[in-house]
């Protein structure tokens, strides 16, 4: 049953539980909804890169902290698309498309519609994050073809002021009322691993759970610590509470996603496998995040033997778009999508 109205009090009774119950609990709830041996996959690529206005503590990307990034203006669509058809040649189903920016201006969005439609047509499903979105912006996102769209709250309403100043969690609350209100599916998580309480990885939960319909897409980060961040020498968390943040997102949000998102590198594949026994059923691949080291493919493909997991195949309206654009002879390459 998919219920909003989750209590913190439940919710933190759920966190509590011995770790076995916990896992079964997740797993036998995972099983109403998903095939538990199928994890969907998709890649990330940062079109615009670096000086960021906003203050977030943790992010390489922010202009407020020294982090020797190697900035990056928009990149040409011809390079997206590019790396776009090598993440479909290696098994992604979604292309997810992240740009440093508080908010994309009038004269960026001519450039976004172009990429989700020149991305859409190679047969992929498209995601961006871009960060705040008025009303019209979602709208021409969700006519280009957008699918998802990506705004996290990162952590519970009382820790945040500790994380970001530069925006409000209502503003982040409205962004992903805008992307509802369009029809885009809502990918919104958050980062555990911050200097957080258990108490607020229960508060955003919280957050998540009871929205008016769960965010499709929930991606679970754990800190990547960035030298010359506020928050590079936080102390790192237990992966058993990363577990049970993930265990207890499946409980509560039976029919959405959870994604591994940043963290995996520094994990063991037995913590991973843990973490797909807890209800995660997706991943990014490829050996970047945005700015910062990922898996790889060949180690996640490896993984994926070892536990007899198998990538998701792309949902059939994204193969007839793939093959109605072949149809009308543009110059697609849908090896068989
Ligand atoms: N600028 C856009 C925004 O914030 O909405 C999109 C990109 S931002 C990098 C997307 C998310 O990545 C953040 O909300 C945060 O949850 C996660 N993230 C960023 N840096 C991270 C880090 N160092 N470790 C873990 N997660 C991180
Ligand atoms: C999300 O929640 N995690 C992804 C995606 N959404 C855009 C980003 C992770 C970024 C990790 C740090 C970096 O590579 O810069
Ligand atoms: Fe900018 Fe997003 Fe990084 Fe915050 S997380 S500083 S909004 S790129």
């Amino acid at each position: 049953m998919i219920r909003h109205t989750w209590t913190r009090a439940e919710i933190e009774n759920l966190y509590d539980q011995p770790l076995m119950d916990l896992l079964l609990n997740a797993q036998q709830v995972h099983r109403e909804y998903f095939d538990a041996n199928t994890v969907q996959v998709s890649t990330l690529l940062s079109i615009k890169t670096g000086r960021c206005p906003e203050d977030c503590k943790y992010c390489s990307q922010s202009a407020h902290y020294d982090t020797n990034l190697e900035i990056e203006k928009r990149i040409e669509v011809e390079k997206a698309i590019a790396e776009a058809k090598q993440a479909k040649a290696s098994g992604s189903t979604r292309f997810c498309m992240g740009a440093a920016w508080r908010n994309p201006h009038e004269r960026d969005m001519p450039y976004v519609l172009e990429l989700i439609q020149e991305v859409k047509k190679l047969g992929l499903e498209t995601c961006m994050t871009l960060g705040m979105l008025n009303a019209s912006q979602a709208i021409r996102l969700k006519e280009a073809g957008l699918d998802y769209y990506n705004h996290n709250l990162d952590t519970s309403r009382e820790y945040y002021p500790n994380v970001i100043s530069t925006r409000s969690y209502d503003d982040r609350l409205e962004t992903l009322e805008q992307v509802r209100a369009a029809g885009i599916n809502v990918c919104s998580g958050g980062i555990v691993g911050l200097g957080e309480t258990k108490q607020d990885r229960i508060g955003l939960l919280h957050e998540l759970a009871t929205m008016p319909i769960h965010p499709q897409s929930v991606p679970i980060n754990m800190l990547v610590p960035i030298e010359g961040t506020p928050l590079a020498n936080v102390e790192k968390l237990d992966v058993i509470d990363w577990i049970r943040t993930i265990a207890v997102a499946r409980i509560i949000m039976p029919k959405s996603y959870i994604r591994l998102s940043a963290g995996r590198e520094s994990l063991s594949d037995s913590d991973q496998a843990l973490a797909f026994m807890a209800g995660a059923n997706s991943i990014f691949s490829g050996d970047k995040l945005l700015t910062t080291p990922n898996t790889g493919e060949g180690k996640d493909r490896a993984l994926f033997r070892k536990l007899g997991i198998q990538a998701e195949a792309p949902k059939p309206d994204v193969k007839a778009t793939a093959i109605n654009a072949m149809a009308a002879n543009t110059s697609v390459i849908a090896d068989g999508a």
